[in-house]
């Protein structure tokens, strides 16, 4: 195998091992029954029922012996705690960002944010959905719209950055809608729907011309910002020399203000932020952080868990961190391409996702491919992953019917330094495994379906 630096030689972790859990095994019957008991939904799984946890990279990864040294330096003074300047000035430091809201984890910045900046009737155009941003938005009053490069739909598509904004379609909607209805063009890095695809910087600096000839602001949702530098670093011209947090930097400063769930690259398993340049909304935000959230200087998070972060920070844009970390998604992205798995092109930053609809063409959408596909899985294994797919997309807000999205996707997401590449091995020979026998395989039929962000807490069963 070629590694990342496109040297013959394998490549290692990083890191040592200090601390391990052990996971625990089960047998085909007890995961039948867990399964049925978990409405085929593996959100719905007790962890304790799962051998290889590739849910989510969300809050799963491994802290390092310096975060949790500085989890004991934690203040837990209710008002002006310490961790809260030092998570401020690493903030500053590493993204750039002038002002900083603490939050307990992404989506209530998300929420925050949209209170603020969006009224009734507003658009907000952006790259591609996610599921919490896209809720918030639509409780404000708004509604998004997807603005990404055609590419993004098209799984099979190489084109290296997914996650670009076609600008054809945004001036089509300034014109249309006009720039006052358009509170801001919301700008994921590593878009996570598309398959945790990146925005080149060329594209973010061309969105930041038009958007500043209208004076329409840019928020960015910075979960995965270093994920989406690295590929910048490998994929964009100009960049092969450049240091990580440079073009961390770089993103940033081409953006007004940031929503940050840190529980994905900032490596700790909860917290979160909301970071803006401009003071009055700085100051709208730290007021209302202390309705929803918590005091300005904690919001929702312990002393200790500012701490982690602050380290955390710091640590997520080495390079040898984020060069390992990408690395695993490639190589078990690889295994399963070798076996002729179909999955989305280019492999992403933080998860492999396959295309379902490929992998179980008998199904019909409305018969839940990967949903489906994730409960086989886990049936064969013990392995979890997550739908990506029509459950995900839920119901258009005025007709009540399926939203039917082009991507029917299921995401084996990597937790960062939580598991080797003997468990990528592992991963690869169970779905190979249920690849061979897909014909065999059934959909589901939904028959709990709640009201909002409906795939954590749906329950299906078989036959549709
Ligand atoms: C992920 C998650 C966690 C999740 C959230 C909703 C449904 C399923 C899983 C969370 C993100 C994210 C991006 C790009 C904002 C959030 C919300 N991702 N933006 O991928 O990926 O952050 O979970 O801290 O509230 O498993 P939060």
């Amino acid at each position: 195998m070629t590694n990342q630096s496109g040297s013959k030689r394998p490549w290692a972790e990083p890191f040592r091992i200090k601390v391990v859990e052990p996971l625990k095994t089960t047998n085909a019957a007890y995961r039948s029954q867990a399964l049925e008991e978990a409405g085929f939904n593996t959100f719905l799984l007790r962890s304790g029922d799962v051998y290889i946890d590739l849910l989510t990279d969300s809050g799963t990864s491994a802290m390092s012996d310096q975060q949790w040294a500085a989890m004991m330096t934690g203040d837990e003074a209710y008002a002006g705690s310490e961790n809260f300047y030092q998570l401020e000035e690493a903030i500053r430091s590493a993204y750039g960002y002038r002002y900083v809201v603490p939050t307990h984890q992404g989506r209530a910045a998300e929420h925050i944010i949209s209170r603020i900046m969006i009224k009734e009737g507003d658009i907000i155009p952006g790259n591609m959905y996610f599921t919490t941003t896209r809720l918030h938005q639509e409780l404000a009053g708004g509604q998004f719209i997807d603005v990404i490069v055609d590419e993004a739909h098209d799984p099979d598509s190489e084109f290296p950055f997914k996650g670009n904004v076609d600008l054809d379609k945004l001036q089509g909607l300034i014109d249309r809608y006009g720039a006052e209805r358009i509170p801001y063009v919301s700008i994921a890095t590593s878009v996570n729907m598309a398959g945790g695809q990146p925005i080149s910087l060329a594209n973010l600096r061309e969105l930041r011309e038009l958007t500043a000839k209208y004076g329409i602001p840019i928020i960015h949702d910075m979960t995965r910002v270093a994920e989406n530098a690295y590929f910048i670093k490998v994929r964009e011209e100009g960049y092969r020399d450049a240091a990580i947090s440079d073009i961390v930097l770089e993103i940033c400063s081409l953006t007004d203000g940031a929503t940050m769930s840190a529980k994905k690259d900032a490596l700790v398993n909860i917290g979160g932020f909301l970071a803006v340049n401009n003071e009055e909304i700085f100051e709208e935000a730290r007021n209302l952080v202390v309705v929803y959230e918590g005091l300005h200087t904690y919001g929702g998070m312990a002393g200790r868990d500012m701490a982690a972060l602050a380290v955390g920070i710091g640590e997520s844009i080495d390079e040898d961190h984020i060069r390992a970390r990408v690395g695993q998604v490639q190589y078990l992205g690889e295994q399963l391409m070798k076996a002729g798995i179909p999955v989305v092109q280019p492999i992403g930053g933080h998860g492999v996702f396959i295309d379902a609809a490929r992998f179980l063409p008998h199904l019909q959408q409305d018969e839940f491919p990967a949903q489906t596909l994730a409960a086989e899985i886990y049936l064969d294994s013990g392995v979890r992953a997550m739908e990506r797919g029509i459950v995900s997309a839920g119901r258009n807000k005025k007709t009540g019917a399926h939203n039917y999205p082009r991507l029917e996707l299921l995401r084996l997401t990597i937790p960062r330094r939580a598991y080797t590449q003997a468990h990528m091995d592992v991963v690869a020979a169970s779905v190979n495994a249920v690849f061979r026998k897909r014909e065999s395989i059934g959909g589901l039929r939904m028959i709990f379906e709640p009201r909002y962000l409906r795939f954590f807490q749906a329950r299906f069963e078989r036959g549709s």
